[in-house]
């Protein structure tokens, strides 16, 4: 593959600087708070403070009374607008605001629209509502319970707290394979409950011109386009008089997916009112109600043979949905890709079966940094995976290199029914062994030991699904999965590209004009990227499950080769020899015969113009929809040394090795911001970043005294290496990265941490790994 950088105008494969970074650090960025529009007015949402109770009145007379106060919202009005329940990106509906029953602590119970936020917050403040409290239910095992009072008596036909059923597999053939099993691993654990956290919370700006019939949304949405379906259904607007603008996003993380009821607050006020209506959400009401992940409960088996093959694997997993299904993910799939799990590693046969629990929580499931439940499952695969080797007394290193799937056996189908492509997984471990000085850490770990120093290694080894798409087998709202770019190349040459993805930080301005750099020779410095508006951007899906890279990213290379197709015209043209005559190399075409010929891609964009051929339209631009024939299936080893203090159970980190397979890497500085980041978030997992709720439902996080989130001071370093393995069907051969280390990343801190504690009989300690748990481990020798 040619590297159009070789002529450093900043194509694939340079690590370019994120363009878009100059506005960030220069306090230059645009956020939807930093919007302002003329006669704007401000809306605060009043949560409601228990976790489940019914509402015997709700008294909004005091908040109406005060001199500014423009609207006082309350369920009961929206119901009269047909508003009371809004659709969530899956299979249920969610209240907009309680009228009969709160759910969970921070619902959102009824809203005011001011001149200014404070008087806004003081009318909120000033209405009165009843609440009768009911025991509040706060983990699936109380959910489930036979005698579990209803939580979501609203529903018809709903008699448990049952949200969905789901199963995989095949269930005979799994059973027959652990018959003839010479061991069986067990491990049971659960993944707690977590929030993503960006820097900026949820907002809009609703702007109805009752004039026009147009609606205008700006707001952080991580996909416009959807949210825009979603409001036409909820707003009964025609969707071409809808526009949806996500302004630049102080980080996503999957937090900005979902429709929330503050949106649907924000327009509902402002049709009623016909004035611009802003939302700021404020941290403690983005902690406590939007966008929980995790909060999963496996209980799994592997059937092992002697020399270490594994035969079967069959696990259970009980989510904690939370008041709401507000998963975001393909709706085909009731659990998200859960049965992704596991897929680097040959097993003939398996079987899964899973459960969702309606809780007194806010709605959970939201993917945060994480493709529809792809972290929790290969969290728990790689925590039984390091399980079962040392049932059978075998190294976890080499207990993987058994199993994993050799590079002869792609494409490979799962007992699930996916089909991984490509990569070099022993490679990739063997290179991360290497680094890490494997070998000789196992002496140091043993002579450390006699000294009474306790050391560990952990490792995690994952492919996952990355870059939702395919119309064949997704959908969101009934609308398939697919991605867009258009480019528009003006006559000097210089060019803009819009796409249907929307960067929350990823970088896309930087990246996709690389991509178009690296197909027509243009300087990326050339190339002005636009996303996020759906008046000016092509239809997309949006940015999460790391699919940007894949699908749009696909569609970016698919819309430049339209135009270098078109330009080819130009330049047999101008350079007066039939198309076939023309070679293309480096942003320039020649004649075969005559290489000292040429014309370069900006003189082809002038003659575009002013010098076209007879029967040629003018122009040079197009779009192009890519509908991607698989998903992309990036691969990763992780490996961490820990040091564990016996006496206080705190551990440290003392090294941290990745190496990364995402395919051909567009810009690799970023690629590595992309692991970076995701490390973080994976130790942040392991010991410090999670979500409890006392027995009453109370959420105890709604803080950052109680929500921790790693700094730079206590985040360990990360050695960083790459493997590459071009993507078989992508364009360009990239495969999607964002999420890989913030998936496989946890359980190798928790495997490593375990390895030290491997003589103690310990088998598992949940996630966060506190040191009162980890000492409680040492001290008892039994899992926590
Ligand atoms: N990239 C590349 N070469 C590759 C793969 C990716 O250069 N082979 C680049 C891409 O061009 C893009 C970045 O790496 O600039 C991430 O690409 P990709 O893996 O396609 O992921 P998305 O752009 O779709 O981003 C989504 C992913 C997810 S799911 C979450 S959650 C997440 C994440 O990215 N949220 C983020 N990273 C984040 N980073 C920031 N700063 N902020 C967030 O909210």
């Amino acid at each position: 593959m040619t590297r159009v950088d070789e002529i450093g105008i900043g194509g694939l494969g340079a690590s370019r600087r994120r363009v878009e970074d100059a506005r960030f650090i220069r306090g230059c960025g645009n956020y939807t708070d930093d919007i302002k529009l003329p006669g704007m007015l401000h809306m605060e949402v009043l949560r409601s403070p228990v976790a489940h109770a019914r509402i015997k009145s709700i008294d909004t007379s005091a908040a109406w009374a005060i001199p500014g106060v423009r609207l006082v919202l309350t369920g009961e009005m929206a119901a009269q607008r047909n508003l009371a329940w809004m659709p969530t990106l899956s299979y249920d509906t969610q209240a907009v605001l309680a009228t009969d029953k709160v759910r969970f602590q921070g619902q959102e119970v009824a809203c005011v629209v001011a001149d200014d936020p404070y008087t806004a917050k003081d009318g909120c403040e000033a209405i009165v509502v009843e609440y009768e409290q009911l025991p509040a239910i706060v983990n699936p095992t109380q959910a489930l319970a036979p005698d579990a009072p209803l939580i979501r008596d609203d529903k018809e036909g709903q008699t448990d707290n049952v949200c969905y059923r789901w199963e995989v597999g095949d269930k005979a053939g799994t059973d027959r394979a652990f018959a003839r099993a010479d061991k069986v691993t067990r491990l049971k654990l659960h993944y707690p409950r977590s929030h993503p956290s960006p820097i900026e919370c949820c907002g809009s700006i609703a702007n109805y011109d009752p004039a026009t019939g147009k609606l205008t949304v700006y707001m952080t949405s991580q996909a416009p386009h959807i949210i825009r379906a979603a409001v036409a259904l909820v707003a009964e607007l025609p969707e071409h008089l809808i526009r949806i603008v996500s302004p630049d996003i102080g980080g996503g993380f999957g937090n900005k997916v979902p429709v929330y009821p503050g949106y649907v607050c924000s327009i509902l006020c402002s049709i009623l009112l016909g004035k611009p209506v802003k939302w700021t959400e404020d941290k403690s009401g983005n902690l406590i109600s939007t966008g929980f992940a995790r909060d999963m409960y496996f209980d799994g088996e592997l059937a092992l043979r002697e020399d270490g093959r594994i035969l079967a694997l069959r696990f259970h997993a009980d989510t904690d949905q939370g008041a709401f299904f507000s998963d975001a993910q393909p709706s085909k799939f009731k659990i998200g890709l859960v049965h992704s799990a596991f897929a680097c590693y040959d097993i003939p046969v398996g079987h899964i079966t899973a459960r969702g629990a309606y809780t007194n929580k806010a709605p959970g499931g939201v993917a945060y940094r994480c493709s529809f439940r792809v972290t929790e499952a290969m969290f728990f695969q790689e925590r039984i995976i390091a399980a079962a080797a040392a049932d059978l007394g075998m190294d976890p290193a080499e207990f993987r290199r058994v199993n994993l799937v050799r590079d002869d056996q792609f494409p490979y189908r799962t007992p699930f029914g996916f089909l991984t492509d490509s990569g070099q997984y022993r490679r990739c471990l063997d290179l991360g062994l290497d680094a890490i000085g494997y070998e000789d850490f196992l002496k140091d770990k043993e002579e450390a030991r006699l000294r009474g120093r306790r050391l560990g290694i952990g490792i995690s080894t994952m492919t996952e699904p990355l870059g939702a798409g395919n119309s064949r087998e997704y959908d969101i709202l009934g609308i398939k999965m697919f991605d867009s770019a258009e480019l528009r190349v003006h006559p000097t040459g210089k060019a803009i590209l819009r796409t249907g993805a929307k960067s929350q930080g990823q970088g896309h301005e930087t990246t996709w004009a690389q991509i178009v750099s690296h197909e027509l020779g243009i300087p990326a410095a050339d190339v002005v990227v636009e996303e996020g508006d759906t008046d000016t951007a092509p239809f997309g899906m949006g940015t999460y499950a790391s699919r940007s890279t894949p699908v749009a990213g696909a569609a970016v290379s698919m819309v430049s080769r339209k135009i270098r197709a078109k330009a080819r015209k130009l330049a047999a043209h101008l350079l007066e020899v039939s198309e076939e005559d023309v070679e293309w190399e480096l942003g320039r075409f020649f004649v075969r015969s005559a290489p000292n010929r040429g014309v370069t891609i900006q003189e082809c964009a002038m003659a575009a113009y002013g010098n076209m051929p007879d029967g040629l339209e003018p122009g040079l631009e197009n779009n192009a929809y890519y509908d991607p024939p698989n998903l992309t299936w990036p691969f990763a080893c992780y490996l961490v040394i820990v040091e564990v203090d016996p006496e206080t159970g705190v551990w440290d980190v003392l090294r941290v090795v990745a190496v990364d397979d995402c395919g051909v890497r567009i810009n690799p500085m970023i690629v590595e911001g992309q692991i970076t980041g995701g490390l973080t978030e994976a130790y942040a997992m392991s010991n410090m970043q999670f979500m409890t709720f006392d027995a009453e439902g109370n959420c105890v996080g709604s803080n950052y005294l109680d929500y921790l989130l790693p700094t730079a001071w206590e985040t360990p370093g990360f050695e960083l290496h790459e493997v590459v393995t071009p993507c078989p069907h992508h364009p360009i051969g990239a495969k999607g990265v964002g999420e890989c280390a913030a998936v496989g990343g946890p359980a190798a801190f928790v495997n490593a941490v375990l390895d030290a504690l491997s003589d103690t009989g310990v088998r598992n300690i949940d996630m966060p790994l506190l040191p009162d748990r980890v000492w409680e481990a040492i001290t008892t020798g039994r899992d926590v």
